[in-house]
């Protein structure tokens, strides 16, 4: 499968590196419209085709697929361009800033027959899979109850400057992984609630959130994030969960370390995360997952099956994001079929 990648920033190393290790896969082109970051790469990575516009890239074709690691506000556009140009699409989160922008992007796609995913990475981390393995599989019996929790106070602002600038910060960026973590273990959501809180003096957005969700499946699930958070150890980037089912207990606490209480008895395991041979802590357990999510990709589209975490996947993740910020502002409960 032949790549291009449009973005050449902060994170696109990752995607870089994890394309680099997946077998059939060649990155043909980069595009950047900072020629700094396009030198950077093109020079670190050994791709020598190199275009400063989206537009001069599809002109020039010559790939099946394309990865978009720009910020949100370029999504729509870039994944429109895509969808003219009849080429795969994997697009970072968050998907897009607004509904209306999302559900055309996935609209888009259907018109042209490829396949749009989201790169939506913190449920393909090893140690959250293993827990959504679980309790997929029933190691608890039927859930009621959980909570999903990112709680740190690591400086994220000066890897991503752009982090402390936006009107929104920690649901839109973070807590949308959260949310799509509860997605997948407890399924989609009827209603939720959510309270917000700046208490970094030197942001624009919020960096606190508590979210209140039901769950069509029963389940009350609270989701709480936060970058305020000064305590130790650091969890950066764990996202600690706790789930109580009608037949036993999990929990997956700091360190990576799970717990299973059963009539059976307790288990522990450790779900330690590999440090890929590219990877540095402790963004090891967010590095795994590129590789990982990046894989599905390429499989899905050999396969010719959708992806799990797809752009029509997405669009129940985004909606949450959308209903969080409503609920926080308006301080009530939405209704998630109402968005
Ligand atoms: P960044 O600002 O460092 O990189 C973005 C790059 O895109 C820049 O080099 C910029 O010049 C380039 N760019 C912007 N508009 C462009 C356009 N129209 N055409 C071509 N290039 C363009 O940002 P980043 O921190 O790398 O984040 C990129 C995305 O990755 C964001 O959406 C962010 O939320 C996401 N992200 C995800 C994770 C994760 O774990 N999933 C972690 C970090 C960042
Ligand atoms: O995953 C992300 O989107 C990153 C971070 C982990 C720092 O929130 O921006």
């Amino acid at each position: 499968m032949k790549i291009a990648l449009i973005g050449c920033g902060f994170f696109a190393v990752n995607h870089m590196h994890a394309w680099q290790q997946i077998d059939g896969v060649d990155v043909v082109a980069i595009c950047d419209t900072d020629p700094e970051r396009l030198a950077l790469i093109g020079d670190q990575f050994g791709v020598a085709t190199r275009h400063e516009t989206a537009e001069a890239l599809f002109a020039e074709g010559g790939f099946d697929a394309v990865d978009i690691a720009t910020t949100v506000s370029t999504h729509r556009a870039l994944v429109e361009l895509a969808a003219r140009h009849q080429v795969h699409a994997i697009c970072q989160k968050p998907f897009a800033s607004n509904m209306t922008d999302a559900r055309a992007m996935v609209s888009a796609f259907e018109s042209a027959g490829k396949t749009l995913m989201v790169h939506e990475n913190f449920r393909w981390q090893s140690a959250i899979r293993r827990v959504i393995d679980e309790v997929r599989n029933g190691a608890i019996g039927t859930p009621f109850f959980g909570r999903v929790s990112f709680r740190s106070g690591y400086d994220v602002f000066s890897g991503q400057p752009y982090l402390a600038e936006g009107e929104r910060f920690i649901i839109e960026d973070l807590g949308i992984h959260i949310l799509d973590i509860a997605r997948a273990l407890f399924g989609d959501v009827t209603r939720l609630a959510a309270t917000t809180r700046r208490i970094n003096p030197d942001i624009r957005g919020e960096d606190v959130a508590t979210m209140l969700l039901t769950h069509d499946s029963g389940v009350t699930s609270v989701v709480d994030c936060s970058y305020a958070t000064r305590r130790l150890p650091e969890t950066f980037p764990e996202s600690l969960i706790e789930i109580d089912g009608d037949t036993g207990t999990l929990r997956l606490d700091a360190g990576y370390k799970l717990t299973l209480q059963t009539g059976d008895g307790s288990k522990e395991v450790d779900l330690s995360p590999p440090v890929l041979p590219w990877a540095s802590r402790p963004w090891h357990n967010i590095q795994e997952s590129v590789l990982t999510i990046q894989q599905h990709f390429v499989d899905c589209i050999a396969d010719q099956r959708a992806p799990e975490t797809s752009g029509a996947d997405n669009l129940r993740t985004l909606a949450l994001v959308e209903a969080a910020y409503l609920s926080a502002s308006e301080a009530r409960v939405v209704d998630l079929n109402t968005l």
